[in-house]
């Protein structure tokens, strides 16, 4: 059973009330949220996305070996499910289940999917990673992978991602295991870089967050009214993500409000980096066993096989 089941996650409004208000990560990804993302993993100075791919490719065969073939593959915050066509190639799964909230837009990655490998058994599930996830009847019980790429577990406190690492264990079952990718701690001006790219796109997929939060809470937030600001947290190891009110703001939503200062800031994100030690030693006390490890030649970003 998961750890968190009967906490109640804070809702948007809830978390907009407090000092310093938040609006959780995961509001980033309405459809336009989800474009802008693909539009950030293609830019010069976002690396992960490419070395994660690079490492994909280069090891990929070793990486096969590791994991073995016709198994039941699982992606967690699948997206556009760009990178499981590559594993995909290198494993042959008979099943692929793909994960995430942004709905719509996993499902059209899952059909791309269908129609590059004919035959391959595909499932969509419209979830949150933050609560117990349940997989729909069909899915086989053996030989499960689950598949977390793209160093999306960086968005988790260390306690939550201790959660998450600890359902995926429950959800790879008897003799499967997780494949997860992660951005390591490097120069902060490399992980600043990545979050401040010069042509503002991370900017707009920050700003997105509030005009997501109108549609879903009814709010009056004016986007070009807030300035994205990203720094790397040293002590924290971790890139955090605000929005800073330019001016003095009142934001409206039917039945509240809530008046920010000029230079107050919304917190949108935590993006977690990991030194390899810390990462296994919290997939061991996740309940994992053999651990493999593959990086790419600068060591900015890890691939890590933790069976069951
Ligand atoms: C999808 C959470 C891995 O933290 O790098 C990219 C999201 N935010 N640029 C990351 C993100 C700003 C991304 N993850």
């Amino acid at each position: 059973m998961p750890l968190d089941a009967s906490i109640e996650p804070l809702t948007i409004i809830d978390a907009l009330k407090r000092s310093p208000a938040r609006i959780a990560s995961k509001y980033f990804y309405d459809n336009h949220g989800s474009e802008l993302f693909e539009l950030i993993t293609r830019l010069p100075e976002y690396y992960p996305t490419r070395t994660e791919l690079e490492i994909l490719n280069q090891f990929g065969e070793d990486i096969a070996l590791a994991i073995g073939q016709g198994l039941t593959l699982i992606e967690l915050g699948a997206g556009n499910c760009e990178k499981s066509q590559t594993l995909c190639r290198l494993i042959q799964p008979s099943h692929f289940v793909a994960i995430d909230v942004a709905e719509e837009f996993v499902r059209e990655g899952a059909n791309r999917l269908r129609s590059a490998f004919p035959g391959l058994i595909t499932h969509t599930v419209a979830a949150d990673l933050a609560v117990p996830i349940t997989l729909p009847t069909g899915v086989p019980y053996s030989k499960r992978v689950v598949f977390y790429p793209g160093s999306s577990i960086g968005n988790f406190d260390p306690a939550d991602s201790l959660a998450l690492l600890e359902r995926s264990h429950a959800l790879a079952g008897k003799d499967g295991a997780l494949l997860i990718g992660v951005d390591l701690v490097k120069d902060p001006a490399i992980l600043e870089a990545a979050y401040n790219d010069a042509d503002g796109v991370t900017a707009r997929f920050n700003q997105n967050i509030l005009r997501h939060a109108n549609c879903l809470i009814g709010s009056d937030f004016k986007p070009k009214h807030w300035r994205h600001v990203a720094f790397f947290n040293n002590s924290l190891s971790r890139i955090e993500m605000h929005l800073e009110a330019k001016t003095t703001t009142v934001v409206h939503w039917p039945g509240g409000e809530r008046h920010f200062a000029s230079g107050e800031r919304i917190h949108t994100e935590n993006s977690y980096k990991y030194t390899p030690k810390i990462l296994e030693d919290r997939l061991r006390q996740a309940g994992f066993g053999q651990i493999d490890v593959w990086m790419d030649a600068r060591r900015w970003f890890a691939i890590v096989l933790a069976r069951t």
